[in-house]
Order: C-alpha cells, then structure tokens, then sequence
C-alpha cells in the first residue's frame, strides 16, 4: 500500500496556557521534563512566551500570553488550559498539506519556510476537532534547539532520570465520532486500529463510544471518542461542557517503568485515579493477565491498571484533570507487546472516572 500521507510521528503537544512560566515549572518537575527552548519578548516575540520541554522523544510547548488579545489569551479565555496543536514531523510539508487539502481537509496556515543559523523549517497547518490543529512540521534540515525563533534555554531543575520516552496516543473528544474517523481516513490516509468501544458496552456502564485511528507505521494514533446516551451524564458531556467544544482529552505517555514514574509523580504532587481492592482481587483479572514482570501486590499498591490480548500485556494508569477545568489528563501506558489502549480496562477505568466526574457534581 503506499502511503499518501507519510509521517516521521508526533512532533510536539502544544499546549495553550494561563501561565506558561509556571506550566514549564509544573512539567519539569512532576514530570521531570527538560527545558530546551525559549521564545519570549526578549527575543523578539513581543506577545507571547513559550517554553519548550521534551522528555526523550516527547516534546511539549506552553504558550502564554504577555498581553490582553493574543490568539493564546483568547483561547485560555474560552477553554481554559488545554491543547491547541497536536504537531506532526511529516518528511515534507507542502506535500502533506496539499494532499490534505485536495482531500477536503481546511487549511489553517500555508506552508511557508523559516531559516535560521540551524538550517530550514517547513511548516504548515490544518484544521482538526473543535479549535484544535494540526502543524505539519519539516525539519530533517534542521539542527536547532525547537525552531527558528527559539532560543536554548537551560533546565529549570537538575533533570532526574527520566520518566517518559515518547507520546503513545493522543485523544480527542468530539461530538461526532464518526465523522472524524473518516476525516483522518479521508485527508491523512489513517486506518481504523481494532480497539473500539461500540454502543453495545457505551450502554451497559460507559457513557462513551470510542474507536483509533492511527498512521500506517502506527507512530501517530488519534483515539476519538463522543458521548453516549446512559443512564448519567457522561464523562464526553462533562469535558465538552467545560472546555467548550471539542477538544484533547488525554495524551498517553510511553514508560519503560511505570511504577517508578508513578512513585516520583505522586511525591511531586500529582493526583491519580483511584482503583478499587476488588479490581486486583478479582479471581477473573488474575486469570486473565497471568504473570506480567512484577507482583500484583506491587500494581494493587500503586493503583497500576494491567490489561492483556493476543499480543502481550500493558500497565496503565491515569492522572486526575491537571489543570482548573475538568479537562485534560495524562496516561502512563508501558507496554509488552500489546498494541491496545486497555479494553479490558475500561469498565474500571470509567467507573472510576465517574467517581471523579460525581464528586464535582457532574454526574
Ligand atoms: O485511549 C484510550 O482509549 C484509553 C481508554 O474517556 C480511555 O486510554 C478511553 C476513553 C476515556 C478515557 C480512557
Ligand atoms: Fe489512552
């Protein structure tokens, strides 16, 4: 099959943010994230600050505004802290957005070039769910610290061991899941991956249907979900109501060691959903996943979700919201051979998520 639309994988999460200066404090040290790059008024942008970490593979920016009116004061204004861009490395970007185009896809930015003393950039972008978009990003000519216009910057804690390598999945929260299943089929060429929550469980206990669709390398996996009518207001609902509209509902995070990212999160400060006893306890669970490379006892401590198929295995585990806003989360996923997102999670996982969703008197 040839690929229309080939892609190298994520390029960045861009995240817009009512104080970007303390988001990158946040991020560097519950997340243990490095600060690389810098754009503010000291280098000539006048408007706004953006503060650019990575840990491994994975790269996020918060944008902030200095001054009333900027596109990202505006945005924080309407949705509160949350992503604006879900970037993608592309090996060329004019190709990419005019494919997308021709495809019916909307263009939000022309592909234009941008030089520095590093080499060349080509960007360019599209529009996707809500107010959310796509930057389609070339920089296989280019050797800077993030792009031209950003400046180095030095990390603002000693970087410990790492606790993230790279951006598994990032997923959106729509109205109309369908329809944008077959927009990323449409205008990038993604196919449907077989993971999916169908009517038949949004019934009986989750509120939601679900369904992936990723690249053909499946570096680049898009889950949307849209809500469900069920016996209570559903967790879909609650995020469109107060993000107001569509937008990212969690970004997962690949871990080679779930378990100690999760000690050094929650002895930063980070909250996570809790599971129940009876999750690990269950004769039916322990059956069904067999041995995965810890105790359970050590899971059942940490509250880590275990889930296996035809594949292998996956450990996961979800944050509370991370900001105001009963919005945007994180996932721990760390995998051994499962390409899955945790199906056979789900029932405990949404049960848990209406905890959450009840306490706030959303339910
Ligand atoms: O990305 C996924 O599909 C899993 C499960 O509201 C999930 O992480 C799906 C929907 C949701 C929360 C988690
Ligand atoms: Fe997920």
């Amino acid at each position: 099959m040839s690929d229309m639309f080939p892609v190298h994988g994520m390029d960045a999460v861009v995240f817009a943010v009512g104080n970007a200066k303390q988001a990158a404090h946040y991020y560097s040290t519950a997340f243990g994230m490095r600060l690389v790059a810098y754009r503010g008024p000291e280098n000539g942008s006048r408007d706004e600050v953006a503060y650019v970490l990575t840990s491994g593979g994975a790269r996020f920016e918060f944008r902030g505004a200095v001054r009333p009116g900027t596109p990202t004061a505006r945005h924080v204004a309407e949705h509160g802290d949350g992503v604006i861009d879900l970037a993608i490395e592309v090996p060329d970007a004019e190709a990419a957005y005019r494919t997308a185009l021709e495809r019916g896809a909307t263009g939000v930015v022309e592909p234009y070039l941008m030089e520095d003393k590093h080499g060349k950039v080509t960007l360019a972008a599209i529009a996707t769910y809500g107010e959310t978009r796509h930057t389609l990003v070339e920089r296989s000519n280019y050797s800077g610290p993030y792009l031209p216009g950003y400046v180095a910057a030095t990390p603002i804690v000693p970087p410990g061991e790492r606790m993230f390598q790279a951006i598994d999945h990032c997923v959106g929260n729509v109205e109309h899941m369908e329809e944008w299943v077959e927009f990323y089929e449409r205008t990038m060429g993604f196919t449907r991956m077989a993971e999916f929550v169908g009517d038949d469980i949004a019934t009986e206990y989750s509120a939601l249907m679900s369904k992936v669709v990723a690249d053909g390398t499946r570096k680049v996996k898009f889950p949307l979900n849209e809500p469900a009518p069920g016996k209570r207001k559903s967790q879909i609902d609650e995020f469109l109501e107060f993000y107001g509209g569509p937008g990212v509902q969690h970004i997962a995070l690949a871990t080679n060691d779930i378990l100690s990212a999760v000690d050094r999160m929650r002895a930063a400060g980070l909250d996570f959903l809790d599971t129940p006893d009876s999750y690990y306890d269950d004769p039916e669970l322990r059956a069904r996943i067999g041995k995965v490379r810890v105790p359970v006892a050590e899971l059942k401590k940490r509250r880590i979700l275990v889930d296996r198929d035809e594949d292998g295995y996956l450990l996961q585990i979800f944050t509370k919201p991370v900001q105001d806003r009963p919005t945007v989360f994180f996932e721990l996923i760390e995998r051994h051979g499962s390409l899955g997102f945790g199906k056979g999670n789900f029932k405990a996982l949404f049960e848990a998520i209406e905890r959450e969703q009840a306490l706030r008197g959303n339910l």
